[in-house]
Formats: C-alpha cells, structure tokens, sequence
C-alpha cells in the first residue's frame, strides 16, 4: 500500500480553499493508503503567532481533519511539535539546501516582501517540509497548487541526500487535485483564498455560519456582464464561483453554466452559498461535539505514538548515513 503525507498550518481558521484544495482529497485517498495527516504548527510559528491563538487554532485545525471525514483508524493525525525527529531531520535537510535554492521560492518571497523583520525560518521553511515528507517514507503528497515548488524542492533535496549520503529516502510523488487545486479569493479572485489574508470578506471559514456565508457570497467581487460562464481569463471571481460550487454540489461546470445560462448573478450567487452552507453544516456540527468531548486528545495522543515510533526509525537511518552520533557497539 502506497504511503500518503499532507500537513496543514494552523495558522488561523482553515478556509473554504484548504478544504476545497487539501482536506477534501485527504478523505478521499485515506480508503486505500496508509495516510499521515499533520498539523504542522513548527510551521505556522516561522511568522508572528500569539501564543493562545496558536494553541487554540491547533486544536481547531486536529478537530477539523476528523469532522471532514478522516478517520483516526484508518489515517494518522498528529501534532508536528509532539514529533522531535520533524526538526531533527529538518535540521539535517538544512545542512543539504543551498541559500540560493531556499530564496528562489515563492512563498519565501511573497511572505518577507516589503517586511523588515523576516524570520530566517521562514527561509529555511522548505527543508523541514521536506523532512515532514521524507520521515515516512512518503509516495504521494496532496496539496493545492501553491505547494508545487515546495515538492520539486523536496524531491531535489531527497535525490541529493541519497546520492551523497546513502539511498535511504523515497522520492515522493506531488498530487495536485484537477479542480479546485487553487480557490481564489472572494474579493481579490486573482489572488489566491488564504487564512492569513486581514479581510475575512476574502473568504469563507469552514467555521462560518450561514449568515456570514450568505454574506460574503453575494458580496463576491465578479463583474459586469451578468453571464454566468467559466472564464478563467476574462472572468476569474465567476469562475472561482462556479469552481467553488462545482465541488461542493457534485455537478459539473459545464452543467451549471447550462443551468444559469438565462439567470444573472443573483440567483447564481444565492445558490452557490447554499452549495457551501450544505457542505460545511455537518462538518461543523461534528467539531463542536469533537471540541466539547475528550475524543480529539487520544486520537492525537495515539497519532503522536504511530508518528514517533515510524519517524524514529527513519531518522536513526539519516543520522547513520550523515555519520552523526556514535556507532554502538
Ligand atoms: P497561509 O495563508 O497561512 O499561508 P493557507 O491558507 O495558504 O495558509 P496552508 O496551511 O498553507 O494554507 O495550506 C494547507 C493546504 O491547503 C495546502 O495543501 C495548500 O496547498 C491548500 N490550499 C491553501 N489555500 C488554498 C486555496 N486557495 N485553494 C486550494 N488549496 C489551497
Ligand atoms: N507548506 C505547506 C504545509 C506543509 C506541508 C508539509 C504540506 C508543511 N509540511 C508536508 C504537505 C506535506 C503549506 O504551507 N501549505
């Protein structure tokens, strides 16, 4: 059976996009490979995070992985920080990565634009995902676009590794979903939807309640010819919709743009934010029952023990192969 790996920062509320674009696919795959789901907090603290807001998010985030449908007996779900080996062997990918390959990447390079205080966490942010991946010996990772070239790093990184040191890691696969692997944001949709944007008019939490829903999707920038067709080009904010609506009915686009052809914007809108109200109520009705139970900590405690005892053993082998430590007799 093929071994799946994906994390997701706990950096704030997830998003309509990280569900569309990650979660989604995450309970999809879990029915026929062996899956780790991480909750990557050593990542979200490469910027600023309050430290009960954090806290708070990360529990959030574990109760959201299992409300949307994954299933602690047949994946792994984990804290990041409850697993030593991930800095550990971040630390050793480190000392593998060129500066110059680090300030290539674009998520580097949009988080420290413009700011004056950038953590250098936040440049050698890619070698502790890569060791995320490469402790369990990782297949295939699920993420949304923007995750591309992170994962060409890693594989770079894992080849040079093995070929310098000993052929110990797996190469791992990018998966990237064909629809919804990028939602865009609600009132920039050339931009993509991010939690950490300031304006939660860009997007909608897998929190929201219907109001807000409702709200901020007939608010949804668009434009002014009224035709709801996908045109990615000409008309990214319907195009998102149509996207966004596609993957949370089930119905195809081209079915939907036969369906609104006579409509304007209004009623399409209306039905959009429907689409997502009948998507996230169960999920969110599960959360607050996992949140108000004792059930989210075991899970978590039993994740963090399948975690350490497998990503040990890997990081045992990149310890040898480095030749750190001493050799016991
Ligand atoms: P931040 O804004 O804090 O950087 P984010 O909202 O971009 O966070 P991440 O934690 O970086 O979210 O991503 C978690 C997963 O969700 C990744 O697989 C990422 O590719 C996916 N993802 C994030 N945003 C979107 C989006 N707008 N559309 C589709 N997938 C997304
Ligand atoms: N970098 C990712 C989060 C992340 C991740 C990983 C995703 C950290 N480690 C390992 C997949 C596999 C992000 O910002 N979305």
């Amino acid at each position: 059976m093929k071994t799946i790996f994906s994390g997701i920062q706990p950096s704030g509320v997830l998003t309509l996009g990280n569900y569309l674009g990650a979660m989604k696919n995450f309970v999809e795959v879990q029915e026929d490979h062996e899956c780790y789901f991480c909750v990557v907090d050593q990542h979200a603290i490469t910027v600023p995070q309050d430290r009960l807001e954090l806290r708070k998010n990360i529990k959030s985030l574990a109760a959201l992985y299992v409300a949307s449908g994954i299933d602690p007996k047949k994946s792994t779900i984990f804290i990041q920080s409850e697993v030593p080996a991930h800095a550990q062997l971040g630390w050793m990918m480190q000392c593998v990565s060129y500066i110059g390959e680090l300030e290539r990447m674009t998520q580097f390079k949009d988080k420290s634009d413009g700011k004056e205080a950038v953590s250098s966490a936040l440049l050698t942010y890619p070698p502790l995902m890569a060791a995320d991946i490469l402790l369990y010996k990782t297949d295939i990772v699920p993420v949304g676009e923007d995750q591309k070239q992170h994962l060409e790093l890693t594989r770079n990184l894992a080849e040079r590794f093995n070929k310098k040191y000993n052929d110990i890691f797996t190469i791992p696969e990018v998966k990237i979903a064909k629809v919804g692997a990028r939602i865009m944001s609600l009132t920039e949709p050339t931009k993509k939807m991010s939690k950490s944007n300031p304006n939660p008019k860009s997007y909608v939490s897998m929190l929201d309640d219907e109001k807000q829903i409702i709200k901020k999707i007939k608010s949804a920038v668009t434009d002014s010819d009224n035709k709801v067709t996908f045109d990615i080009e000409n008309k990214p904010g319907v195009s998102n919709l149509l996207t966004i609506y596609s993957l949370c009915s089930g119905t195809s686009i081209p079915d939907l743009e036969e369906r609104y052809k006579d409509s304007g914007y209004g009623p399409f809108k209306a039905d959009v934010a429907d689409a997502v109200v009948q998507t996230l109520k169960p999920i969110q009705e599960r959360y607050d029952q996992l949140l108000e139970s004792g059930e989210l900590d075991d899970i978590l405690d039993e994740g963090a023990e399948k975690a350490n005892a497998t990503s040990f053993k890997m990081l045992k082998k990149a310890e040898k192969a480095m030749g750190l430590g001493r050799k016991r007799n």
